[in-house]
């Protein structure tokens, strides 16, 4: 009866629950702003100072500028790059978060965390050119931290970001410099977009656009830092199974969703969940504590321990509504204010834990590194004091869950291949890139969107593609998206592959042990492990002597939401990449903009943005691309 919000079973189950209950979800708030600003979703909107707001009639009858004189290439242009900026900031916070702790773990000061891989954190820092040699972990693991610290403190801005110039292709790396799009430091590169849109400096849309796609490398490079010192920090990916949608909320446990982005804390709750389970026991729960995920941090914990996902973006608010969830812990990015007001309405905690993200209505727990288990323990007696206020009468927990295969880190993807061919482990993917056995490779990324309907996009998209043989891989809610509709166990490999495509993940399957094939998507992480995805093309690419431009790569964000999604489409866009958006940009105001993004940079990058609101067509349109891709490569 919801269809026409979401393709998710267990969420079409619980909207009528919130009807009952006569609580608001996102599907009613967004139908509360409907008419939408025809001006806002056109980018022809400014605000950005107090003579305004300006806007500009994109049809030609009203006016034409802002009272600064600005039009509409310059508004949209501007509005654009600051929500590029927006993403770098979030991105690049979180892996400063992550970079901070690691020095604090190097001098000793965090005793909650070690370093769980160091043949990672040495493979680190090999490739940050630090001398291993004669070294101890615990100085090794300050001087990657300080070394990936300098990519934010940098003063000479000749010297590009280490994270971004050494993680891609040289080719690439001196294309981005010629255009001078490489960053030195990427906070001087996100307050260098807040001052060039600042009322009265850049207005040439196309040098506002370059300034836009320097900061979506810098997005890039506090990414890189996220994933890579979070892989030292807590392992490395290898692949696990677990289980994915809100069937993942038992009723017999104690139940923690956790939610956001950084894995400092989730780790943390994790470990004190396995440590304090006789609390939860005694206080009632059989079934101990139950952590599960929500968004990119449910992502962080489901690739490294296999610990479920409840749920993607879109839902978030779900969870609680099943009147089983005892603590929803958030940390930053993605998490609705709504949640505050509906965990109200249960007897859910909602717990902040970082000082610049407090929600009304949530109980906050300062989260520091010095003391994170302690904060992660104090969390759990929340939970298990919430418990003892569960109505059994309004638990109502969607029995709709899949099994879900997860954990294909770039060194995971090549342990798989190595079993084919130990010597030179991406020989048999490129062998059967070249024979067509698969024609392609596409990388899922992004959000839901309440513009779309939710998860369509992508389980459609993904259907089409696998039957074209194209290998899928995919990250954040789009990861959440398909592990929730089952597409990452070996049966939808069976069901869902093409001929070529099923022979390929059999034998890879098999090699490995695993009595069948690989699952259909392999997921690679949260939004921040984009990166994974880069490094197995970079390595791709290399094999193969060309730029990432020439390979028969595409990367699809068919529900793009957030301004991270921005960011990291333009970056995929500025390494080369054809990119799918399946919502529509809000740029649309302008046709200098438009086309730059969807043709000119071309010229430039080899990459572009493709949009299109139709899967299906999407499909055809991102399979052409690799077909003319083939075709470049002889192939
Ligand atoms: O970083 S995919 S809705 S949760 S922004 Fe947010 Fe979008 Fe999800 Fe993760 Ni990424
Ligand atoms: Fe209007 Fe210009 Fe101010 Fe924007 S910067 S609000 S266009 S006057």
């Amino acid at each position: 009866m919801n269809l026409r919000f979401s393709i998710d079973e267990a969420v079409q189950q619980l909207l009528p629950v919130a009807e009952k209950e006569k609580i608001q979800t996102v599907w009613d708030r967004h139908k509360d702003q409907q008419p939408q600003c025809g001006f806002g979703k056109m980018g022809v909107c400014c605000r950005i100072c107090w003579k305004g707001p300006c806007r500009v009639d994109p049809f030609g009858n009203g006016a034409q500028r802002g009272i600064c004189g600005a039009d509409a290439h310059t508004i949209v242009a501007r509005n654009l790059i600051r929500g590029i900026a927006a993403g770098a900031a979030s991105h690049s916070d979180h892996g400063r978060h992550i970079a901070l702790t690691m020095q604090e773990v190097g001098k000793g000061n965090a005793p909650a965390y070690k370093i769980k891989d160091e043949e990672k954190l040495k493979r680190i820092a090999q490739r940050l050119g630090i001398d291993c040699e004669g070294k101890s972990i615990r100085e090794l693991t300050k001087e990657v931290a300080e070394v990936s610290l300098e990519d934010y403190s940098r003063q000479d801005s000749k010297v590009p970001c280490r994270w971004a110039e050494l993680t891609m292709t040289e080719e690439r790396a001196a294309k981005l410099k010629q255009w001078d799009v490489m960053p030195h430091n990427i906070d001087a590169t996100v307050a260098e977009i807040m001052s060039r849109t600042h009322v009265g400096c850049d207005a040439d849309p196309v040098n506002i656009l370059l300034g836009g796609v320097k900061g979506a490398v810098a997005d890039y490079t506090g990414m890189y830092i996220s994933t890579e010192l979070s892989d030292a920090l807590f392992g490395t990916p290898t692949p696990t199974v677990t289980e994915a949608n809100l069937g993942v909320i038992r009723e017999d446990a104690i139940n923690i969703a956790v939610h956001g982005h950084n894995p400092l804390l989730s780790e943390m709750v994790c470990d004190a969940a396995a440590m304090m389970n006789d609390l939860a026991k005694q206080a009632g729960a059989p079934g101990g504590f139950n952590v599960v995920g929500v968004c990119c941090t449910g992502n962080e914990v489901m690739v490294r321990h296999g610990v479920p996902l409840a749920t993607n973006y879109l839902s978030q608010e779900m969870p609680i509504l099943t009147g089983a969830l005892e603590a929803m812990v958030v940390d930053v990015q993605c998490i609705m204010p709504s949640l505050g007001a509906i965990a109200q309405c249960f007897h859910t905690q909602l717990i902040t834990t970082m000082p610049t993200t407090k929600i009304p209505g949530a109980t906050h727990i300062q989260f520091e590194t010095e003391t994170a288990i302690e904060s992660a323990k104090k969390i759990l007696e929340l939970a298990v004091e919430a418990y003892q206020r569960r109505d059994p009468k309004r638990v109502n927990i969607p029995q709709v869950k899949e099994k879900a295969i997860v954990g294909f880190s770039a060194e995971a993807v090549v342990g798989a291949l190595s079993q084919l061919d130990a010597h030179d482990p991406l020989k048999p993917l490129l062998d059967n890139i070249v024979n067509g056995n698969i024609q392609g490779i596409c990388l899922f990324a992004g959000c839901n969107s309440t513009n779309t309907l939710q998860d369509r996009n992508f389980v459609e998209l993904a259907k089409r593609l696998a039957a074209d043989n194209v290998l899928l891989l995919a990250t954040g809610c789009g990861a959440g998206a398909l592990a929730k509709h089952g597409l990452m166990t070996q049966e939808a490999t069976m069901e869902y592959a093409g001929d070529g495509l099923k022979a390929v993940l059999t034998a890879i399957g098999q090699a490995n042990g695993l009595n069948g094939p690989l699952p259909l998507v392999l997921h690679m992480g949260s939004c921040v492990d984009n990166t994974r995805a880069v490094s197995v093309a970079v390595a791709i690419a290399q094999k193969l002597g060309v730029d990432l431009d020439r390979l028969p790569l595409v990367a699809s964000a068919p529900e793009a939401m957030s301004e991270k999604a921005v960011a990291i489409g333009t970056w995929a866009v500025a390494l080369g990449l054809p990119t799918h958006l399946g919502t529509v940009p809000q740029v649309l105001g302008s046709q200098v903009v438009t086309e730059v993004l969807t043709e000119k940079i071309k010229d430039i990058t080899g990459g572009y943005f493709i949009v299109e609101t139709d899967p299906e067509e999407a499909a055809k349109k991102l399979f052409a691309v690799i077909q003319e891709k083939r075709a470049g490569l002889n192939l």
